[in-house]
Parts: C-alpha cells; sequence; structure tokens
C-alpha cells in the first residue's frame, strides 16, 4: 500500500528552540528524568477508536475528516487496511503503545460468531504488525454501549440475555487481548447506570455488574492472562448517571462486592471534571488505595459539561497528573493513553500528528516540571511540616490505635485551649509551584 502520510517522516526531538512544527520540542524519548527515561514514565498510547475511526460527526453536524485511505465501509479489507495505516501513524509519531475496543479495531457481524471471526482476522493482523514493529498494545476494551442491545445497560441490563451476550463479547475480548500481549483490560461503563430511577431496580443492577465483574476475573485466571483488570469512572454521559461515577464511588463499589483484589481505575482526566473534581483529586484518592492502575489522558473544557476528549495541552493538569505518577512510584502496567479526538475543524491527516505532539510535548514539560517540584522540595517540605505535630508521643499513641476518648479528654482539659496554630500558607505555595513552570 501508499503511504497514508507520504509528507511526513518519522517526528524527532529538535528542542525547544526549534519552529518546526512537526518536531518535538521536549518530548525526548531517551533523555533521563529522575534517572529514568522519558518514555518509560509517559508510556504513551495512542487510542485506536479516535485515531483510526473518529469522523468529526456529532450531534449537528455530518463527517468532517479527511481520510484518503478510508472507504468509511465496515467492510473486513478496509479493517484491515486501517490496521496498517494505524501502524505507519505509531511508527511516525514514535508512540510504543495502543488501546482498542473490539469494534473499532473489527466490524460486528451478523451473528456474535461472526463478529467473533472479524476479530479472529484482524487480531492476527494486529500481531503481524506488532511483531514487525514492536510495538504493544497497553490495554483491550469490549465496545458494550453503541449497539442498540445495550440501550438499557450491558452487565446492568435488566434482560437477562443481554446479559449473556455482553459476557460472551468480553470473554472474546479478554482472550484477544491476552493473545495480543496486552498489559491491561479496561471495563468502562458507558451504559451501566441509569436515565430514570423509575424504571430502575438500582440494588439489583449493581449485584449483577458486581457478578459481571467477578466471572471476568475468574476467566482472566482461567485463561493465565496477566494483564491487570481496569474500571473506568465517568459520571454521566451517554447515561444521566453512571454508576463507576468517580474514584471514590467506584473504590467503594469494589470494596463491598469484595473486587479490589482484582481490579485497579483507569482514571481520566475529562471524566474526572465531568463529576465535578479534578484529575489531581482523583488520582489522589486511587493512589491512597493503592489502585490507580492507568490514565486515559485528555482533558475538558471548563465552560462545557460534557467529554470533549481534547487533547491535553494545560500544563497545569500534566504537571499534576505526573507529579502523582511519580508519587505512586511511576506505572506498572499502566500508562498515558490519549483518549483524545482532533476538533472536528482540525479535519487534515497532518493534524493528527499535531495533536499527539501536542499532547507528548506537553506531558513531557509536565514530567520535568515535577521533577523540578520534587527536587526543590519546599513543597514536601512544607506539607511535612504541616504535620510535625502529629510526630510527637501524642499523635503516635492516637495513630496507633493506643488512646481513647476518656485520655484525650484528660489532656484537652489539661491544656484549656490549643495554642499553636499555623498558616496554609497556599498562596505562597501557590508561588513555588508557578516557579518551577
Ligand atoms: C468514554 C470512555 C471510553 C473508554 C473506553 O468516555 O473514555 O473511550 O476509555 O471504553
Ligand atoms: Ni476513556
Ligand atoms: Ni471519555
Amino acid at each position: 500500500m501508499r503511504e497514508a502520510f507520504p509528507n511526513i517522516k518519522k517526528i524527532k526531538y529538535e528542542g525547544a528552540d526549534s519552529r518546526n512544527p512537526l518536531a518535538f520540542k521536549h518530548y525526548n524519548a531517551d533523555e533521563l528524568v529522575e534517572g529514568k527515561p522519558m518514555k518509560d514514565h509517559l508510556r504513551f498510547a495512542c487510542s485506536y477508536w479516535h485515531t483510526m475511526r473518529g469522523n468529526g460527526q456529532e450531534i449537528f453536524g455530518f463527517p468532517t475528516m479527511l481520510r484518503p485511505w478510508e472507504d468509511w465501509s465496515t467492510s473486513i479489507e478496509m479493517a484491515l487496511k486501517r490496521v496498517e495505516v494505524f501502524f505507519e501513524f505509531l511508527e511516525k509519531v514514535g508512540i510504543d503503545y495502543y488501546c482498542f475496543h473490539d469494534r473499532d479495531v473489527s466490524p460486528e457481524g451478523a451473528t456474535l460468531k461472526e463478529s467473533h471471526q472479524n476479530f479472529d482476522i484482524i487480531a492476527a493482523e494486529l500481531k503481524k504488525f506488532q511483531d514487525a514493529t514492536g510495538k504493544k498494545l497497553l490495554w483491550g476494551t469490549a465496545q458494550l454501549f453503541m449497539h442498540p442491545r445495550y440501550m438499557h445497560g450491558a452487565g446492568t441490563s435488566p434482560n437477562v440475555e443481554v446479559f449473556a451476550f455482553a459476557a460472551a463479547q468480553v470473554k472474546k475480548a479478554m482472550e484477544v487481548t491476552h493473545e495480543l500481549g496486552g498489559e491491561g483490560y479496561v471495563f468502562w461503563g458507558g451504559r451501566e447506570g441509569y436515565q430514570s430511577l423509575l424504571n430502575t431496580d438500582l440494588k439489583r443492577e449493581l449485584d449483577h455488574l458486581a457478578q459481571f465483574l467477578k466471572m471476568a476475573a475468574d476467566y482472566k485466571r482461567e485463561i493465565g492472562f496477566t494483564g491487570q483488570l481496569m474500571i473506568e469512572p465517568k459520571a454521566k454521559e451517554p447515561m444521566k448517571h453512571q454508576y463507576d461515577t468517580d474514584a471514590a464511588t467506584t473504590l467503594n463499589f469494589l470494596r463491598q462486592y469484595d473486587l479490589l483484589k482484582d481490579y485497579s481505575l483507569n482514571l481520566e482526566t475529562n471524566h474526572a471534571q465531568l463529576a465535578g473534581h479534578t484529575m489531581q483529586h482523583d488520582m489522589e484518592v486511587a493512589i491512597a488505595a493503592d489502585a490507580l492502575g492507568s490514565i486515559d489522558a485528555n482533558m475538558g473544557d471548563w465552560q462545557l459539561g460534557w467529554d470533549t476528549d481534547q487533547f491535553p495541552t494545560d500544563l497545569y493538569i500534566t504537571t499534576h497528573t505526573m507529579l502523582g505518577v511519580l508519587k505512586m512510584g511511576g506505572f506498572t502496567q499502566g500508562g498515558l493513553n490519549f483518549d483524545s479526538k482532533v476538533r472536528r475543524e482540525s479535519f487534515e491527516p497532518e493534524d493528527l500528528f499535531h495533536a499527539h505532539i501536542a499532547g507528548m510535548d506537553t506531558f513531557a514539560r509536565g514530567l520535568k516540571i515535577a521533577a523540578k517540584i520534587r527536587k526543590d522540595g519546599r513543597i514536601a517540605e512544607f506539607v511535612k511540616d504541616r504535620y510535625s505535630s502529629w510526630d510527637g508521643e501524642l499523635g503516635e499513641k492516637i495513630e496507633r490505635g493506643e488512646m481513647n476518648f476518656r485520655e484525650l479528654e484528660e489532656i484537652a482539659l489539661e491544656m484549656g485551649e490549643v495554642h499553636t496554630y499555623k498558616s496554609g500558607r497556599q498562596e505562597y505555595l501557590e508561588t513555588i509551584f508557578n516557579e518551577s513552570i
């Protein structure tokens, strides 16, 4: 096949002074940060759905994307051709990992059996290109939200036949992810929620979802798949309410059903924002529970209440994100998956490169700034000092669970009043943060 991006060569690092739009200014894959190459800190992944299947269509407008290799059909031939284009893209942009849904890469057939067969053909092609290029699968997933059969949910459907169908689809997607050496498997419950509580048995739906996830974890063990299983929280859209609302809600669900041993979280920046949080907040919550598996890197727009999936170009967000990643000691099987799409006005093939370069450079800077803040140490030192009263005998005894209310009352009566207060110094800390940028 003729190259899909004939005018674009492999993107190189040229440094901050470069004016070449098709070069990295900050992402220098092998440059060491805190003793580790940037590419191993960041572990970028490209999402097949946005990059290969996004056509720019939205509710008020027809497709806008110019994709010379596309016939926009659902034929197997087209699906095979897309794989080739995708790997050319990965090679040229210098991204080592990718993520997919079963139905992004291969067309749905007339029956489940036919869908499985289509998927096998494409999986073999993906394997061939992985072997030839050394590119790897970060995670796979099953698309359980587009087809009308899932209108009422998949694992939470009121229709048991749909539940069975969804289980079969996940089983197959997990097998293929395993065959392709995937490092993870994600559950994003786009339809696992409700539009109205008038027609919903919430308790029963949550019980079913837990059963679904339990069977998935059992099957993972059965086939010897060693990738991590992850839930991707999202508050809403397409449903009015989604059960995996945010990190804290999802962790509570996993704990309640004893699933925390098998599942971690795949957090998405835009989803944290939809829940009314920052990504930094959801990351802190997940890290505190030792359950941050991977990240869908993008960003939303604070003026809009939906999942705009923009490429992450906000330095504050990428810096906070990388501070969290460094704090937890880096990814193991996770990475930064660009669950991001070009704006429908950015319709040329070349825009796919500009968008990924923008996201990669912004994350590279976020990483360097985060490392600088850590090296500077003033913020960490401040936080440590803020809690220093707990480092004395009283604090240690309380933390060890060796005190009771009666004893504390005695101490408080003796004190008469609290006399030592320290400022929170928020503005001072924000200035240190800004100095590092
Ligand atoms: C949608 C989700 C989806 C998941 C994978 O909002 O982000 O793309 O990442 O199903
Ligand atoms: Ni996502
Ligand atoms: Ni999303």
